[in-house]
């Protein structure tokens, strides 16, 4: 994956999906009648089908993760209605989000599918006007922040954090995109300090961050406060990106429902920075001579060097010592509350298929 597209930590039993589900409608509701505009039949049914395509057909797991972490954070199993409406409604926020983002990453990385369906801009008669419509996706956040949180003593510090998320992520994909830039490509630039930049403000932040700060804005908590909960959900969304990395050449393509193209398109992949620092000469010249490439024999001898540099023990070996270290940072918090979430949200993700 790469990482946006897919689903990270997640969660949510069946009734908070069916409820998660339901505010959808209402939230969709909402902005169909929004009075700051004066609908036309056309421009009604637009936006209407536009949602429905980009918000839609995701695991929902980042916008569950606020439900569940809030959940854990109240040490309550069962949420008031108007609670449950709050964590939900951040929740459709953060799949806004993802929806914005992806409408417009597709666009940049010239893809075809996402969530097995043609991606926006590919829609017949969409093209160009899915820029327009990735504006508006993220203009939808404001409108329902300011309906629903105006007001509250946390607004200010929300429309702060998803704001400054947004401006991670879209500094994480400029560096994502100025490195495999055509006519720049240049293996000796790939290492392990690039890739964790990139992977960190491209995927951690709004993945993983942003889902446990809503809840706890939602409880009355000052994000000052849980600048180590910050680095700790960092450093877990940068592990989440290095499955990510290896699923994508390791990956079964029926299970992770995705062909991997990391090697195709020339990206700084976990596994292209661990393959330049434990190949010898000849070796990091069949490199140089093959990956980037898009014919399937170059990209077969790519897969054969990490299979000869061991790269599937490599990243056993960093699944297991990422876990570790990171429960021994969860469990220096002094909140068992927090813990509780942290830890949470790390079981769900480690050791995944997909
Ligand atoms: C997806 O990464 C990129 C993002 C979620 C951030 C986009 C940010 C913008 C400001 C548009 P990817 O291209 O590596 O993932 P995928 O394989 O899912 O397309
Ligand atoms: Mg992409
Ligand atoms: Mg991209």
């Amino acid at each position: 994956m790469a990482a946006g597209g897919n689903g990270a930590a997640g969660g949510g039993g069946t009734d908070t999906k069916a409820a998660f589900a339901q505010i959808y409608n209402t939230l969709k509701e909402e902005l169909l009648a929004d009075p700051a505009f004066e609908f036309t039949a056309e421009s009604h049914q637009w936006i209407d089908r536009m949602i429905d395509y980009t918000v839609l057909g995701g695991k929902c797991n980042r916008g569950l993760s606020v439900v569940d972490s809030y959940k854990l954070l109240k040490g309550a199993d069962v949420l008031g209605e108007e609670e449950m409406f709050h964590a939900c409604t951040l929740g459709w926020c953060i799949e806004w989000l993802q929806a914005f983002f992806l409408v417009l990453d597709d666009i940049m990385d010239g893809s075809h599918t996402r969530r097995g369906q043609p991606c926006w801009f590919r829609v017949p008669q969409v093209g160009f006007i899915a820029v327009n419509d990735g504006v508006i996706l993220r203009n939808h956040i404001c409108r329902i922040l300011k309906r629903h949180f105006k007001g509250k003593p946390y607004y200010a510090d929300l429309v702060d954090l998803f704001n400054e998320v947004e401006f991670k992520t879209a500094s994480g994909q400029l560096l994502d995109l100025i490195t495999t830039h055509e006519g720049e490509k240049d293996l000796t630039k790939y290492n392990i300090t690039v890739h964790r930049r990139i992977v960190q403000y491209k995927t951690a932040y709004y993945s993983f961050y942003l889902p446990v700060a809503c809840a706890l804005l939602l409880s009355g908590e000052n994000l000052e406060n849980y600048g180590t909960v910050e680095n700790i959900l960092v450093e877990m969304g940068t592990y989440f990106q290095v499955q990510d990395d290896y699923l994508d050449c390791y990956g079964d393509p029926e299970f992770i429902g995705k062909i991997g193209t990391d090697i195709e398109d020339y990206k700084c992949s976990w596994l292209v920075v661990q393959a330049l620092e434990r190949a010898d000469e000849s070796q990091k010249r069949i490199l140089f001579e093959n990956y980037g490439k898009k014919d399937p024999a170059c990209v077969a001898k790519v897969k054969n060097l990490y299979i000869e540099l061991n790269l599937e023990a490599v990243f056993q070996e960093y699944e297991s010592e990422s876990y570790k270290k990171l429960i021994a940072d969860i469990e220096a918090q002094p909140s068992i509350a927090v813990q509780n979430v942290l830890k949470s949200f790390l079981h769900k993700i480690y050791k995944r298929q997909k």
